[in-house]
């Protein structure tokens, strides 16, 4: 006879990226051990009697404690932020493990395990970022770390500290064919972000809501286009990362028309905020919302809800990126309200990203709960290698779990658990919150307070990508 069950969730209606089922859910050793009908009692038992569960979610674009230039610091580091994932439901975070130009990719690696290793509270994994790809990281350390278990890595056509040319693009791509990696990237086109930001400056016009003239949609889509364009001399799969609005959606939907496999993200913040949250006047707040590419309006929401619905996104990730807005190591770098283009870039939404998307999405009739699941917890399973164990509800996969409480909440900053002075989204009113969250069968947040161990997360080691895109021919 078999082991006493250590949990039983009772009552579930449990919904996985194919299926919605109402069953018991039972759990020994951290992993879901058995799904039926009136199973055995268990040591524990929790009663989910109208309650949707879902796996766990998994944030594959965030960035904790990731070094800055001084005197800009994170808000979160390993501790904080994955506190606030979890409880908003989110029990893998893969942040970013980023190469600063001139050193080497495995340090980066090991610095970013020391500041994650004890600290993190759900289990995490850790995208490379490739800024300077040296002989050296081409044909030795990316492949190695590649094998080792760091199976996807960003690469970013704008900022001047992490920004690769076309032939370096290619370079890095012709390794992520080789060795089966998944490339994600940034795509905006950094001349003409420049350059536009020259004429911002020179007419005065510096305040942060001229963040968004600096990004307009053509250099997302140019960037985007070029994108598709190497991986296709390439031949290899890429995933273009937080998709504003229509342009980029256009590319995205022509390249699948061919054929090519490019998979996409998108972020809440393309959902509900707008450029007019940059400011419509020179005041200082909209700093809070500045983030690249930057939010567009109201009819670029609905390209994106659009694109979720039907099959066109992958994954919707936070792209939790946190600065505090009142503080000189955050949005006002040294204490100065500073010009746009020197404002630290990054909104957070770490705890109130799978909140919003079940809120807007499921219950505002948009999507279904399926589809919920499939865009924030199985696909970035599967893009970065981590399924079966994450991103689904079957016999064998780690007790990974959030019950779903419908209720009315008001959001604000003061009932989030990340260490950042705002939320974008405050005032809002959503229509359900995490009521637990548990992680490998541990609850972490239980409806009301935090109750996680100190650092019981866990690194992991990804496999390869075991995905296709879906939605080829939209
Ligand atoms: N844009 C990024 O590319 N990364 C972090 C935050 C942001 O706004
Ligand atoms: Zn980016
Ligand atoms: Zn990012």
């Amino acid at each position: 006879m078999s082991a006493p069950l250590d949990c039983v969730i009772r009552n579930a209606r449990l919904a996985t990226a194919s299926d919605t089922v109402d069953c018991d859910i039972g759990i020994r050793a951290g992993r879901i051990a058995m799904l039926g009908d009136s199973l055995p009692q268990g040591s524990r038992e929790i009663d989910a009697a109208g309650r949707t569960v879902t796996p766990g979610g998994i944030d594959a674009h965030c960035h904790l404690d990731q070094p800055m230039e001084p005197p800009v610091r994170m808000a979160d580091n390993f501790d904080t932020g994955t506190r606030s994932a979890a409880c908003g439901g989110t029990t893998t975070v893969i942040p970013f493990a980023a190469q600063a130009k001139g050193a080497s990719l495995k340090a980066a690696v090991a610095d970013y395990h020391q500041r994650a290793d004890g600290k993190a509270h759900v289990d995490y994994a850790f995208h490379l970022i490739v800024s300077d790809p040296t002989e050296a990281v081409l044909t030795a350390e990316l492949p190695a770390l590649i094998r080792e278990g760091y199976t996807s890595f960003k690469l970013y056509m704008t900022y001047d500290d992490l920004k690769l040319d076309d032939g370096q693009i290619l370079d890095v791509l012709a390794v992520a064919r080789r060795e089966g990696a998944m490339a994600m990237i940034h795509a905006e086109n950094a001349d003409c972000i420049a350059w536009l930001t020259k004429k911002l400056e020179a007419a005065g016009q510096t305040a942060p809501r001229f963040h968004s003239h600096s990004r307009p949609m053509l250099v997302e889509r140019e960037a985007t286009h070029r994108a598709i364009s190497l991986a296709e001399l390439i031949d290899v799969p890429i995933l273009i990362v937080h998709v504003s609005g229509r342009e980029a959606v256009e590319q995205i939907r022509w390249a699948r028309g061919r054929g090519l496999k490019i998979f996409a993200e998108t972020c809440p913040q393309y959902l509900f905020l707008t450029a007019a949250d940059l400011g419509i006047d020179d005041s200082y707040l909209g700093a809070k919302c500045v983030c690249s590419p930057p939010p567009r309006d109201a009819s670029n929401q609905q390209v994106i809800w659009d694109g979720l619905a039907d099959g066109l996104f992958t994954v919707l990730s936070s792209d939790h990126a946190p600065f505090n807005y009142d503080d000189p190591a955050g949005k006002k770098p040294g204490g100065r309200e500073v010009p746009f283009a020197y404002i630290p870039n990054g909104i957070p939404g770490i705890e109130t990203r799978l909140p919003l998307l079940y809120s807007e999405g499921v219950l505002g009739g948009r999507i279904t709960i399926n589809r919920f699941v499939e865009l924030t917890s199985t696909q970035p399973a599967k893009a970065y290698g981590l399924h079966p164990r994450k991103g689904t509800i079957a016999v064998g996969s780690d007790a990974d779990l959030v019950i779903w409480d419908h209720r009315e909440v008001l959001l604000s900053n003061a009932m989030l658990h990340h260490a950042v002075d705002y939320t974008p989204y405050e005032g809002m009113s959503l229509r359900a919150w995490p009521g637990l969250t548990m992680l490998r069968g541990q609850i972490v947040w239980d409806g009301k307070q935090f109750t996680s161990p100190a650092g019981g997360g866990q690194f992991l080691r990804c496999g390869m990508p075991s995905i296709l895109p879906s939605g080829v021919g939209h």
